[in-house]
């Protein structure tokens, strides 16, 4: 092969470093890539391993976000409304994308998840099935009766009690 055979390669890279992005980063390297935690290349994207940690925050996020209104109701904070609903089923959809969040290459940088979570896998895997099972359940008692009422106050209690029951094993403070 000539040299010359690398031409347009070189070039599409220097075309995607303009943009932000590497031909690592496209090609979403997760073994010998930039290390895990270090953020990545100077002035280029985070690594993989920010990436997938980045993504499990965004997603607890937007659970807490809806979620604790929910928990807010049992604690007096706000008032049971036409919300409630729907955040029941979006707690019940995110619920189910909990365990994927949690890529091998996710273990170590910038997070509170506990070295437990990979580990423990058996452990953790009942925790996010509790979670998934209580907020299935919340979702199936708000269906029948999209009510304040103490079946909605119980079910909404024991998705709370999952999300503590999994901070308690597999959360640093
Ligand atoms: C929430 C929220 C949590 C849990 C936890 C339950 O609303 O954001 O992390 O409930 O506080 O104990």
């Amino acid at each position: 092969m000539s040299a010359t055979a690398f031409k347009p390669v070189t070039r599409f890279a220097a075309l995607l470093a303009g943009l932000g992005f590497t031909m690592m980063s496209l090609a979403q390297a997760p073994a010998g890539g930039p290390p895990a935690g270090g953020g990545g290349p100077p002035g280029g994207m985070p690594s993989p391993a920010d990436q997938a940690i980045e993504y499990r925050k965004a997603l607890f996020t937007v659970i807490a976000g809806n979620f604790s209104p929910l928990g807010g109701i049992l604690r007096g904070n706000s008032k049971f409304d036409a919300n409630v609903l729907k955040r029941a089923e979006r707690t019940a959809m995110l619920a189910t994308m909990v365990p994927e969040a949690f890529p091998d290459i996710s273990k170590t940088g910038d997070t509170k998840a506990k070295a437990e979570v990979w580990t423990d896998t058996a452990g953790f895997a009942k925790v996010s099935q509790d979670f998934a099972d209580a907020s299935n359940n919340l979702l199936a008692v708000l269906r029948k009766n999209n009510a304040d009422s103490a079946e909605f106050r119980d079910a909404a209690g024991k998705v709370g009690e999952s999300c503590k029951g999994c901070h308690e094993k597999f959360r640093a403070r």
